[in-house]
């Protein structure tokens, strides 16, 4: 028998926007898009007929998540024909008496994981074994997988939210040869929001919802089949919205306008009424124009979700300026040179200005 399953975690869903812009409106949006799209996870499990969602720990934030989001989502629960949900906790949403997992009298087709230890939940008519370990604190320490012994007349999954890149993390440090060796058919984890396999059954499916800057890229969930001794996974993009972070080079030749159409040209319409963009905007700008670009963001905000602009641009020189200042040495006689050989060419007027950084950079560390 064929068994299929969803995997996801770090859902985060009550997570607080506090930063900037995001605090206002625009963080409970955030909010709403965590629900929408993990109610969006639920619904697929439905029409898909999957035969298991599993939730690999940080389904939700403990002190700013509310009773009435778990309430919805239980309704949720509540409405799958044949998906079984199976859930351990992570460092954000940990078990103790007051976790808002208790206050919840969670459906009958929804098992989570309460042990201190390492534990199994069979299914008779699945034939499958699931297995997991959820957090009680904060933090959490290595384990050693002693207590596992497997049946391999049966289908075997195991669920543990850790790190499996840092040995010496606080939170769960997983060797994955420890875990390879056991032989699962599918190890499912949580905790890294990066979606990615470690191995061909080891697999973080990562936020589905990305949280912020830090989670660039696809995000979504993992949809597998296991049958016979065969493991076949898929990463499906599923989230809301995405973060970009876009580099934008400028020269000081460009006027107003060719800055803001650079800007406007980084994507379609569609995604940047959708999506979040930090742009970041390098090399020499006319030294006019500096000021300018705190009100590019301004006006920029109209077209975009979300935009905002780093300025790493530097002022282009005053060539007239430095040539008086500098007459009699090496950077007067580079300018002239330079202005010579024709700073209409583009390529000499890029090496007049690398060279004169170069220069005056060096003219600096010697005063
Ligand atoms: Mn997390």
């Amino acid at each position: 028998m064929n068994i299929s399953f969803v995997h996801t975690g770090d859902v985060h869903i009550g997570m607080k926007f506090v930063k900037g812009e995001m605090s206002g409106e625009l963080g409970n949006e955030k909010r709403r898009d965590i629900m929408d799209t993990f109610l969006k996870v639920i619904d697929r499990c439905d029409k898909k007929n999957i035969d298991f969602l599993f939730i690999a720990g940080d389904l939700f934030e403990d002190e700013v998540c509310s009773i009435a989001d778990l309430k919805i989502i239980n309704d949720r629960f509540k409405q799958l024909k044949k998906t079984k949900v199976i859930m351990i906790t992570g460092n954000h949403d940990f078990l103790n008496e007051k976790s808002l997992y208790k206050l919840i009298d969670w459906n009958e087709n929804v098992y989570l994981l309460d042990n201190k230890m390492i534990e199994k939940i069979s299914f008779k008519e699945e034939n499958i074994d699931i297995w997991g370990m959820s957090w009680y604190e904060k933090e959490k320490g290595k384990e050693n997988f002693k207590n596992i012994s497997l049946d391999h007349d049966k289908y075997n999954v195991l669920l543990l939210h850790g790190d499996v890149f840092d040995k010496n993390s606080r939170y769960f440090p997983i060797n994955k040869k420890d875990i390879q060796d056991l032989g699962f058919d599918y190890i499912g984890l949580g905790h890294i929001h990066k979606p990615q396999h470690i191995s061909e059954n080891i697999v973080y499916p990562g936020s589905p919802e990305p949280l912020d800057f830090g989670e660039l890229g696809d995000h979504g969930i993992i949809e597998g089949k296991i049958w016979g001794n065969n493991l076949d996974t898929k990463f499906i993009p599923i989230s809301k919205r995405k973060y970009h972070i876009v580099n934008i080079e400028i020269n000081q030749k460009m006027s107003y306008n060719d800055v803001m159409s650079r800007l406007l040209d980084i994507a379609s319409e569609t995604i940047k009424q959708k999506d979040f963009f930090r742009i970041i905007i390098k090399g020499f700008i006319d030294r006019d124009l500096k000021d300018k670009i705190k009100e590019m963001e301004f006006i920029l905000n109209e077209k975009f979700y979300f935009i905002e602009i780093i300025d790493k641009t530097k002022p282009d020189y005053d060539l007239d300026k430095l040539l008086i200042e500098n007459e009699n040495n090496i950077i007067g006689e580079f300018i002239k040179e330079m202005i010579n050989q024709g700073s209409d060419n583009e390529i000499i007027n890029r090496s007049l200005y690398l060279g004169l950084e170069e220069l005056l950079r060096e003219k600096v560390s010697l005063n």
